[in-house]
């Protein structure tokens, strides 16, 4: 059995207040059982968060530059973050991707450092709108998965978490139905199984777009569904709480 993981991307969102809202409520709320809840933050809050929130929350950065240390004005390395107390960084999101000019080779590139560092990269992959109207969502999210997964050794396959975010429901407001999201994920899963049967059994894949406490539950009950990386709805502590609850 996978263990459910539940995420929270603030993006460029949140203070010191909303941290200390979140450790005033994650602290006394009992987390259910069995349900890993994490948070990536920006990254003047990561030291802050880590000492103010439970150890049990896992915490994490939304990106990372792939090189170990120089003259990268601007830029965080994965030893920074290693360094503070992260566990986990977000790769390839979406934003990064049409924002930042992220690649297929930057964010392997990505992954390489996050892993070189001990952290989790969260692998973000998705189509967007005009690719799924045209029938190329599976070609295009599996070309992202391959784009990293065929360069790395078994090994390291094993230490991803992939998030499956349909570009066209982020922050939105539009969720894909859950049979929607089953299907792909179960394409993600097959594809996984085609370099190990052990691999796409035991691999954390999160749904991301538009999740929030009154779409979580049905999104989670799909068997490949296991977990989510919420974006806006992760703002609020009471709703994100109600999602984690949802997945438990
Ligand atoms: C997708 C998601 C979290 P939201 O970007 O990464 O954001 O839940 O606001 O759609």
């Amino acid at each position: 059995m996978r263990t459910p993981l539940i995420a929270g991307n603030w993006k460029m969102n949140g203070d010191l207040a909303l941290i200390d809202e979140f450790a005033d409520a994650l602290g006394a709320a009992a987390l259910p059982q069995g349900v890993q809840v994490a948070l990536a933050l920006p990254f003047p809050y990561l030291s802050a968060a880590r000492e103010r929130l439970p150890a049990t929350v896992l915490l994490g950065a939304q990106t990372l530059n792939p090189a170990e240390s120089g003259a990268f004005t601007g830029e965080v390395a994965g030893s920074m973050l290693k360094d503070v107390g992260m566990t986990l960084v977000l790769v390839g999101h979406s934003e990064r991707r049409s924002l930042y000019g992220e690649d297929d080779a930057a964010v392997l590139a990505r992954v390489n450092a996050a892993l070189a560092s001990g952290l989790t990269p969260v692998l973000c992959i998705g189509e967007a709108l005009e690719e799924r109207e045209a029938g190329e969502s599976e070609r295009v999210v599996l070309g992202q998965l391959e784009a990293v997964f065929s360069e790395l050794s078994a090994e390291a396959r094993a230490r991803l978490v992939v998030a499956y975010e349909p570009v066209w429901a982020i922050g939105t407001g539009r969720t894909a139905s859950p049979e929607q999201a089953q299907a792909m994920h179960a394409a993600i899963r097959a594809r996984l199984g085609e370099w190990s049967a052990s691999l796409a059994d035991a691999m954390q894949l999160l749904y991301g777009g538009s999740m929030k406490a009154a779409n979580a539950a049905e999104l989670l009950a799909q068997p490949d569904i296991d977990g989510g990386l919420v974006g806006g709805a992760s703002l609020q502590v009471d709703e994100f709480l109600a999602i984690c609850q949802s997945a438990g």
